[in-house]
């Protein structure tokens, strides 16, 4: 509880309780799709252009332990649009396809819902992958958002041949999912395009966007927008101004359009005096696909990537941007998707869901660089089970791999280890880093030799979080165990035939 303050004992609190209650600020979360540790100018990388997101790091707070929730993409949705593990909601195994029963459950509360609460206009833009179910019940606007421009999931699940290039229609690389409708673009619940023009869609999303900023700016109304672009996810494409123009080919060209994109919405803010009065914030849902090599994003120095619970799978670029606001600077403090929703709760004084969160608040890390509320990270595979649990923990600078296992996500690197025919392994004892020393987890402190004391302290510290946190998680209904049902696959003309090929509008 709060005790009521009087103003000699606790001069600050109040008013920055009252600030944050009677001033609610704007949110803009953006959220890159398959995007890599090291994909970043900012991280390390040598010929990725990203100016924008450049700036945001070098002006805002930039996050080197920051953490998905899953390494694969609609667990680790689910969990930053909730605050809670992937597992609680159902969310697992896998991602959900074209036809999916499931969806993310309505009870769910989201950030949307949270915000909307408290009076914010709320929009969402771009990839949704949490369900669609029958006449859109699982879409967007069910769960919180006023507005959704986008896709109900990946833009590689459904037929992408001949589609992601400049000019459209000429021949060009990669097919995706053949034996599906082409991809839909919707507008709230209605399908406005089928298949939707790849090479000229980011600019549309990017108008939705701007637009709605300046009609909340005009109303005077705090708002969320949820950003969640298909950059870099694999095919990549680009428009025109972008494909070609930088130096690390195809990816490289989407990764500068997700930035220019970042740039408009930095502008759309500034434009209507909103710089000062808005969090933006940048992460994105897991490691790269190395299976595509070139056209597959890049963890830089971190092993592995998308699919596995290496850190490459999990750990993300994430920078908060509120100048004025947010001092610039790096933090080392541990952090995770998982936290947005109550960290955003709290900014606009907004009551948390009543259910078992996983997030924290991490105000005292945004605001004044203090020591961060999250001292673990549990790492679920993309096929969680309750009987193996997590499959490795970080407390503190350590981490532990109780089971490891390849993904044919992260093929064509070097290391076996990362691959898809790299069994499930237990390991007992699990395998040790030091994240701060050893962030690429290449040298194993119980490999050989004999442990100290200390260590043995962390281990069995680290054994008890671990089945502390798998007794009390309580595991939802699997949405995805629902099954798939070709019929639910979401059509423009739904009478025509053959289907699923005769979906098309222009
Ligand atoms: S994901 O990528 O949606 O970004 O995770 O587009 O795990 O089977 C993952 N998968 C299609 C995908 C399938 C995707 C899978
Ligand atoms: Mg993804």
């Amino acid at each position: 509880m709060r005790w009521p303050c009087v103003w000699l004992v606790c001069p600050l609190g109040p008013l920055l309780l009252i600030s944050a209650a009677t001033n609610p600020p704007n949110i803009v979360l953006i959220f890159a799709d398959d995007l890599g540790f090291g994909d970043l100018g900012s991280y390390g990388h040598p010929t990725s252009a990203t100016p924008n997101l450049d700036k945001m790091a070098a002006r805002g707070l930039r996050f080197t332990d920051f953490y998905a929730s899953c390494p694969v993409c609609s667990p680790s949705r689910a969990a930053l649009l909730t605050g809670r593990y992937q597992t609680r909601s159902g969310i697992y195994p896998g991602v959900f396809y074209p036809g999916s029963k499931g969806g993310l459950p309505l009870a769910e509360v989201t950030i949307a819902e949270v915000l909307k609460a408290r009076g914010y206009a709320t929009a969402m833009v771009g990839k949704w992958h949490l369900g669609l179910g029958a006449n859109g019940s699982f879409l967007p606007i069910h769960q919180g958002f006023d507005h959704f421009l986008g896709v109900p999931y990946s833009h590689d699940q459904g037929p992408c041949q001949n589609l992601t290039c400049f000019p459209p229609d000429t021949k060009c690389f990669g097919t995706c999912d053949q034996g599906v409708v082409p991809i839909p673009l919707f507008l709230n619940q209605s399908i406005l395009q089928q298949p939707l023009t790849f090479p000229q869609l980011v600019p549309v999303y990017d108008k939705f966007s701007c637009d709605f900023i300046a009609a909340c700016a005009r109303q005077g109304r705090p708002f969320l927008l949820y950003y969640a672009s298909h950059h870099t996810h694999y095919p990549q494409f680009g428009s025109q101004e972008y494909v070609g123009q930088s130096l690390r080919g195809p990816f490289g060209d989407a990764l500068m359009e997700f930035d220019g994109s970042v740039g408009r919405l930095l502008q759309a803010l500034q434009e209507n005096g909103l710089e000062g009065s808005t969090l933006v914030f940048f992460t994105a849902d897991n490691g790269p696909e190395t299976m595509r090599m070139a056209r597959g994003g890049s963890s830089g120095l971190l092993k592995c990537g998308k699919g596995t619970t290496y850190e490459g799978g999990m750990r993300e670029p994430a920078v908060a941007y509120w100048p004025g606001r947010i001092s610039a600077g790096v933090t080392h403090e541990l952090a995770s998707t998982l936290d947005i929703l109550p960290t955003l709760a709290a900014l606009a004084g907004a009551p948390r869901p009543s259910v078992p969160l996983d997030g924290y608040d991490l105000s005292p890390v945004l605001f004044g660089g203090g020591k961060s509320p999250r001292q673990t990270m549990f790492y679920y595979p993309s096929n969680p089970s309750e009987l193996l649990g997590v499959f490795a923990v970080r407390y503190g600078k350590h981490k532990a791999h109780f089971f490891t296992q390849g993904s044919f996500a992260s093929g064509m690197t070097p290391d076996q280890d990362c691959h898809g025919m790299t069994p499930m392994t237990p390991h007992e004892p699990p395998l040790l880093f030091d994240l701060e020393a050893d962030p690429a987890e290449n040298y194993n402190l119980l490999k050989g030799g004999t442990v100290g004391p200390e260590l043995l302290q962390v281990l069995r510290e680290m054994q008890l979080r671990k089945a502390l946190f798998d007794q009390r998680m309580e595991f939802g209904e699997s949405q995805m165990g629902k099954g798939i049902d070709p019929a639910l696959q979401p059509c423009c003309t739904p009478s025509c035939t053959p289907k699923p090929s005769c979906c098309r509008c222009p």
